[in-house]
């Protein structure tokens, strides 16, 4: 697994062999990007065989991830296998799941079409082991959730892992027939292209019967898998749908950064990065997404309940929308099809502060400060300057440091009584607001700034 870290060093290493190529043109990027910058806030699914076990194994709890089972659990290809034979998730309601994500606020979700164990969560004709195929379930939930978002005004994205644990295209870093350690798997020589042929099949197949809105790659890292392998797989899926959205992992070894950041890059291919499970300070220049889980797990583990408190939650999405970047927040589903209440407890609390406060975070751009704040976050729409304040100040008075701007504050307010003036006044580089004793909102009470008219950054 490649921290954040490591891919910003091999960017560094990116940056000094960059050799000047056509850039991807401007417009075209940033029509693309417009629906997903907007939408800010995104429920990752993380749905497979893995699910079934949920996080045991012969009796046993098995550490780390609960998708990770079948590496940290060493189990053959072949038993891991059967378990297909037990996945019926009955409870399963494509309808539901997405009625889940709206009422939470998200804008988009991004579903496990294949994680590294290989096993295909959508009808596939590439291989028999997927969901309608090898289980007794027979129903394609990639179709029924694309079907569910287009109803329902969400859009459907795809994760697909090029890591594959099952392909017979890849071997096993210690392919031991009674404790197989698979991660890093490597191509087999001599399989490589057959391997990327397989990829290129099931993405057209999942561009064609999905369109899902952003393809979200994963499991790069494996061995034989070259910048020139996944160029090829980068011009193929751009000559199949030339809008769907691209993440930074379609490629290991060499980082691929976003388009809008680092036109000259020899490889444009990613159009955002994908800090996981922390937020860059500040946030990052161009595109970007922080995914995190909601526990300590991706794939459902039945014994994993220490979810993220609602404060953590909402706060980190704050913090990622104020440094310019969207939050991709995971659900595990279970094996029978239901995504665990507790889950749904925190997301259904996260979309009602998101129904009175969504004009802060939906279609704004990053702090326009320039610095840390000490009360809490802010993002920025045309004139209009939000602060979003999580800890509201003692004695009536919001201190705002308005040095990093370029225009003249005309009127203050909170978003919950839009029409009701709060006095402020310029003291020095600060300007202070006089805000009520009570915070309007327990977690984050947002104020709103009006930067003169026609004045002002995005
Ligand atoms: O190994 C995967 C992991 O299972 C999970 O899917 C995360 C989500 O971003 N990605 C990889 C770890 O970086």
């Amino acid at each position: 697994m490649k921290s954040f870290c490591s891919r910003l060093a091999v960017l560094a290493v990116l940056l000094c062999a960059v050799v000047p190529v056509m850039a991807a043109p401007k417009v075209e990027h940033t029509a693309k990007m417009h629906w997903w910058q907007k939408a800010r806030f995104g429920m990752f699914i993380t749905w497979g065989l893995y699910s079934v076990p949920a996080g045991y194994w012969d009796g046993k709890p098995v550490p780390g991830f609960g998708e990770w089972i079948m590496n940290a659990a060493h189990i053959g290809r072949q038993r891991y296998a059967q378990m297909a034979k037990q996945f019926d998730p009955v409870k399963f309601n494509a309808t539901q799941w997405v009625a889940i994500a709206k009422a939470a606020g998200m804008k988009y979700i991004v579903i496990t079409a294949k994680h590294h164990e290989g096993f295909c969560m959508f009808h596939t004709k590439a291989t028999r082991y997927n969901i309608v195929d090898a289980t007794p379930w027979h129903k394609d939930p990639l179709a029924l959730l694309a079907k569910a978002c287009r109803r329902q005004g969400v859009r459907f994205c795809a994760y697909y892992s090029i890591m594959d644990w099952h392909s017979r295209d890849q071997a096993a870093w210690h392919p031991s027939a009674v404790r197989p350690v698979y991660n890093p798997t490597h191509l087999i020589a001599g399989r490589a292209a057959a391997y990327t042929g397989y990829v290129e099949r099931q993405l057209r197949e999942i561009i064609k019967q999905y369109h899902p809105g952003l393809l979200w790659f994963d499991g790069e890292w494996i061995g034989g898998w070259t910048p020139a392998r996944a160029m090829q797989v980068y011009h193929y899926i751009r000559k199949l749908d030339p809008t769907v959205i691209i993440n930074d992992r379609l490629c290991g070894g060499v980082k691929w950064a976003d388009e809008s950041i680092f036109p000259k890059v020899r490889q444009p291919a990613g159009n955002y990065i994908t800090p996981e499970q922390h937020i860059p300070p500040g946030g990052l220049p161009g595109y970007w997404e922080t995914c995190m889980t909601i526990n300590n797990t991706w794939g459902y583990k039945r014994g994993d309940h220490t979810y993220k408190s609602v404060r953590t939650l909402l706060v980190n999405l704050i913090h990622c929308a104020s440094g310019g970047g969207n939050y991709l927040l995971n659900v595990g589903p279970t094996g029978s099809g239901t995504i665990p209440k507790g889950e749904v407890r925190r997301l259904l609390a996260m979309g009602r502060w998101l129904k009175t406060n969504g004009a802060a975070i939906y279609g704004t751009h990053r702090s326009p400060f320039g610095q840390p704040l000490t009360f809490g976050y802010a993002t920025r729409k045309k004139n209009k300057i939000y602060l979003e304040v999580t800890r509201w100040p003692r004695h009536g008075t919001l201190s705002v440091p308005t040095a990093g701007l370029s225009e003249r504050i005309i009127r203050a307010y909170l978003l919950v009584q839009p029409k009701q003036d709060l006095p402020l006044r310029v003291s020095g580089s600060k300007v202070l607001v006089h805000v009520p004793n009570n915070a309007p909102d327990a977690i984050a009470s947002v104020v709103v700034l009006q930067a003169a008219q026609g004045q002002g950054g995005k």
